[in-house]
């Protein structure tokens, strides 16, 4: 069957290099991109579509122009920035994921994506190899709406039929865009510090470590999923993604291999150092290993050679 896919918040860190993976599996004419602004570099094969998930009249319409087979809902406002606007980050992420999945019952979609994320554990979840079940106590409001949204795509599923595929995403690092507002960011932006003047100042400790994963493993895990057979599937909300766990002082250490001048710093009181001591430093995903054969490739010494190689010539 032709596939028709949209995706919703396209321009963001995943989106950007998920659309481009999409486009080249399904075909270019077979993806739509969409965001509440125009890209800042558009691809020359992009069909770009301007959305905003919050206004459900107009998603309708591109639902109704594009009948879409796949959605991938992007959108949505990480730990950081939710902290500091709690109502609409609450609204984005609650309100946005509702429309999509009542849109997709109407027009009938047959694979939805929406990721959660490691900000569904909180201070009471075991701090290493963090299990599937377990307590969950998220203290963040970014957290609490990915809990509830799992709990929510588990309903539509058993209630309204959908299929819809998620995976819990630790710190996600990549050198094509920049992520924003999250609390894992730091490990995006010491690469571009350390390349543009060889200092960066650490909002995290140095001591605090989380689950990382970098974007290439990411982006074959998320596309992995969407393929695997339904009936392989025993998790119905969101699975554990593991990838890498490091410390800051661990991935400076890494990246001074290669950039010997290198210096770290590290600024103390950042409000997101409480965020990150409430999250797992491991994740076991053990479901993901076993139901759809996940293993991620890069580890944390591959990763650093594989940004520094692709930064020094970006920036
Ligand atoms: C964040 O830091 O908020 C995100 C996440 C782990 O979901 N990168």
């Amino acid at each position: 069957m032709k596939e028709s896919i949209i995706i919703i918040g396209a321009n963001g860190q995943i989106g950007t290099e998920l659309a481009i993976a999409l486009r080249k599996k399904f075909g270019a004419e077979n993806v739509v991109t969409t965001d509440i602004r125009e890209p800042q570099i558009k691809s020359p094969d992009e069909n770009f579509e301007i959305a905003n998930v919050l206004d459900k009249n107009g998603l309708e319409t591109l639902f109704q122009q594009y009948k879409p087979t796949q959605v991938y809902l992007l959108a949505a406002m990480l730990s950081a920035t939710g902290e500091k606007y709690p109502e609409k980050a609450w609204e984005l992420n609650m309100n946005g994921l509702l429309n999509v999945l009542d849109l997709a019952v109407s027009y009938k979609v047959s694979k939805i994506f929406w990721p959660s994320s490691i900000a569904v554990f909180g201070p009471h979840s075991p701090k290493t190899n963090t299990e599937q079940y377990c307590v969950m106590d998220p203290n963040t409001i970014y957290g609490i709406s990915k809990l509830a949204g799992e709990r929510l795509i588990e309903w539509y599923q058993e209630h309204r039929g959908l299929d819809i595929r998620s995976v819990r995403y630790p710190g996600i690092i990549s050198w094509k865009t920049e992520p924003g507002g999250g609390t894992t960011d730091y490990a995006v932006d010491i690469f571009y510090e350390a390349l543009k003047t060889g200092t960066y100042a650490c909002f995290l400790s140095e001591n605090t470590a989380l689950p990382m994963l970098y974007m290439e493993d990411a982006i074959r895990g998320t596309l992995e999923l969407m393929d695997a057979p339904k009936e392989s599937l025993s998790i119905r909300h969101s699975y554990n993604l593991g990838g890498i766990t490091f410390t800051p002082k661990e991935l400076a250490q890494e990246i001074k291999k290669i950039l010997p001048n290198f210096a770290i710093s590290y600024i103390e009181n950042d409000p997101r150092q409480q965020i990150a001591d409430s999250w797992p430093a491991s994740l076991d995903d053990s479901y993901a290993r076993k139901d759809w054969n996940w293993t991620p490739e890069f580890d944390i010494q591959k990763m650093t050679v594989d940004m520094i190689e692709n930064l020094k010539n970006k920036i």
